[in-house]
């Protein structure tokens, strides 16, 4: 997707880095993460999804899916976190959050995109199950604004499943087998290797890393037995980074669910 013409065209105006996001969401925690490491100076439009701050004409016209993040940089409007993340590094090169083009980056690509292939079907429909379809569902007044702004059918499909708690237990199944999936593969991986993709830090690990930390915090969702995996988070959570761009916009009062074992 990457750059899209918005109808809202009061962000045309827009200088410098402007991005809307929420506290809670993951994809906004990449893009976050990702300007903390490069140490750009951004400008924040936060939207508490919780409250259902996104779901107005007006960011709809940002973001025709009504989704954060959204990028604008000096009125160019980027939505898809993985193309913003991306969109960040080849812009501002330094320090380079991808490996130089081979193999390394393939690797690199391959998790970003995995990372984005998963995320409605299996962490948004996991997360909402356990956790959010109490907290997050629609009132029957945010109900009819979204079905009336939202235009994209899975999203809609989406959010009338997930606020209704109807999931079938096939979707839900197929969700943790994903999710199981794919920590089973992230942890095999870093088992020779402190990072995601080559030897360095990358936007691999920048897309990874805020999916393991949602869905132990909100979801409950059990790491056990995946010591890589813990040693690889642990790794990044020390990074200044992530103080930044994780912890200090994690709602207050927002308590992590108990993990599950298996
Ligand atoms: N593929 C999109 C997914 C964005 C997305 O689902 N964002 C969530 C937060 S992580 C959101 O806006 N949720 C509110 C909603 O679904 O209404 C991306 O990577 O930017």
């Amino acid at each position: 997707m990457g750059v899209i013409t918005p109808t809202n065209e009061s962000v045309l105006e827009l200088k410098g880095l402007h991005l809307y996001h929420a506290g809670v969401s993951n994809c906004s925690m990449r893009v976050r993460i990702t300007l903390e490491e490069k140490g750009l100076p951004w400008t924040s439009h936060h939207l508490n999804i919780l409250k259902k701050e996104h779901i107005t004409p007006e960011y709809f016209g940002i973001n025709p899916n009504g989704l954060v993040p959204t990028l604008v940089h000096d009125g160019k409007v980027i939505i898809e976190s993985d193309d913003i993340i991306e969109y960040l590094d080849v812009t501002f090169p330094e320090p380079a959050l991808r490996p130089p083009e081979g193999p390394d980056r393939e690797v690199m690509e391959t998790w970003l995109r995995r990372a984005t292939a998963i995320h409605l079907k299996a962490v948004k429909t996991h997360i909402y199950e356990k956790r959010m379809h109490g907290q997050m569902a629609q009132s029957s007044e945010q109900k009819e604004k979204y079905e009336k702004l939202q235009k994209n059918e899975s999203l809609l499909e989406f959010h009338r499943k997930s606020g209704s708690g109807s999931f079938t237990q096939q979707e839900l199944d197929a969700a943790k087998a994903t999710l199981d999936e794919c920590f089973a593969d992230l942890n095999k991986e870093l088992e020779a290797r402190e990072w995601l993709a080559g030897d360095s830090f990358s936007l691999a690990d920048i897309a990874w890393v805020p999916l393991y930390f949602t869905l132990h915090v909100l979801a409950g969702y059990s790491f056990d037995g995946l010591s890589n995996v813990a040693a690889w988070a642990q790794r990044i959570e020390a990074r200044p980074s992530y103080k930044k761009a994780v912890l200090d916009w994690w709602p207050e009062g927002m308590q992590p669910l108990p993990q599950k074992t298996a």
